[in-house]
């Protein structure tokens, strides 16, 4: 046999072993001990990366629960990546889960391999984040948060502290999250929708800070640059990319939350000990804590019970309208 073809096989033997050795990998990053994964579910759980303290708690919550409720849970991060998530829906999919579930980091692009995982037979939870399709019955369902109602509680803050301020009007520039996702498309709706009836309230430019703290700084920078004095109000989607932009108002020589007002959403504890500082005015509370919903869905779906289409977590506002020293530790 020529030296290519004895390459060509010790590549394809290499291969096979790294296969192999995967499957066994994934069958050792389940939770629970083995008895238990002959009875209990097997869940792989694709999630979009660390980009943030909210990120970070639900994570930490998706695997409490999965343990709490005897579940196998193979979690895969996908560092933020869309590819990374659609190649571990496909593991999961040729590892034979019980249940798929995933927070889809934009909502575009997964019809392809939702059919697949359709058509092999495995029920998919769409958690925190939706998806836009065309196509019927990829999902069976979305636990996550009600964020168009986020960004009208934000609005609704804002009229109502302009009010208390005798604002004649009102200069918005917007630090959006990651293009496409569900959550800046809804926040930034509903935001606009509630202030759009109030002829005080002028948005000066939006901006995407990609959810992430560098890029809420970087967004400040240009945005203090571009509009300097003339901005009376920052809606960041979300607290990482505001404790991005707080060190930057401050250098600039602004008192964030006096001179310019800060409205954030999440509710992390480090942006509501911000809140407590008098830094941040409004944080409009967006909870991580979904696992709960996830493990019982999921045990719903193996059992071939109905599920509820879609459960939102009821949410609230904290602001400086209240008493703030007494908001509970957030434990995110
Ligand atoms: C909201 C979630 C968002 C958070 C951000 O449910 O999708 O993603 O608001 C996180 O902190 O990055």
């Amino acid at each position: 046999m020529g030296n290519h073809k004895k390459g060509l096989l010790k590549r394809y033997i290499c291969m096979a072993a790294g296969f192999v050795l995967s499957l066994s990998l994934f069958a050792g990053c389940t939770k629970g001990s083995n008895q238990e994964s002959e009875t209990s579910l097997i869940l792989g759980f694709s999630q979009i990366g660390s980009e943030s303290a909210w990120r970070i708690g639900n994570t930490k919550d998706i695997e409490e629960q999965a343990e709490k409720y005897g579940i196998n849970l193979m979690f895969e991060n996908a560092n933020q990546k869309q590819e990374n998530q659609i190649a571990a829906i496909r593991r999961f999919i040729a590892y034979k889960v019980d249940v798929i579930a995933f927070s889809p980091i934009v909502e575009d692009g997964w019809d392809n391999v939702l059919t697949e995982a359709k058509d092999a037979g495995i029920p998919v939870i769409l958690v925190d984040r939706d998806i836009s399709t065309e196509k019927e019955g990829l999902t069976t369902c979305l636990i996550g948060a009600d964020f168009y109602r986020e960004g009208v509680m934000a609005g609704e803050y804002l009229i109502r502290k302009a009010d208390a301020l005798g604002l004649d009007h009102v200069n918005i520039v917007e630090i959006t999250g990651t293009e496409n996702s569900t959550p800046m498309r809804q926040r930034q709706a509903g935001f606009a929708d509630a202030i759009a009836n109030d002829s005080r309230m002028n948005i000066l430019e939006s901006i995407d800070g990609d959810f992430l703290k560098s890029r809420g700084a970087e967004c400040m920078r240009y945005l203090l640059d571009e509009y300097g004095d003339d901005i009376d109000v920052i809606y960041s989607h979300n607290d990482e990319m505001t404790l991005g932009a707080l060190p930057e108002i401050e250098k600039a020589g602004y008192a964030p939350g006096k001179d310019i007002i800060i409205i954030s959403i999440d509710g992390g504890q480090e942006a509501i000990d911000v809140l407590k500082e008098g830094k941040i005015n409004c944080v409009v509370e967006c909870t991580p804590k979904l696992g709960k919903e996830v493990m019982e869905t999921a045990l719903k779906l193996k059992a071939g019970e109905a599920v509820e289409p879609l459960i939102h977590p009821s949410e609230l506002v904290f602001s400086d309208e209240m008493d703030t020293s007494k908001i509970p530790e957030r434990g995110y």
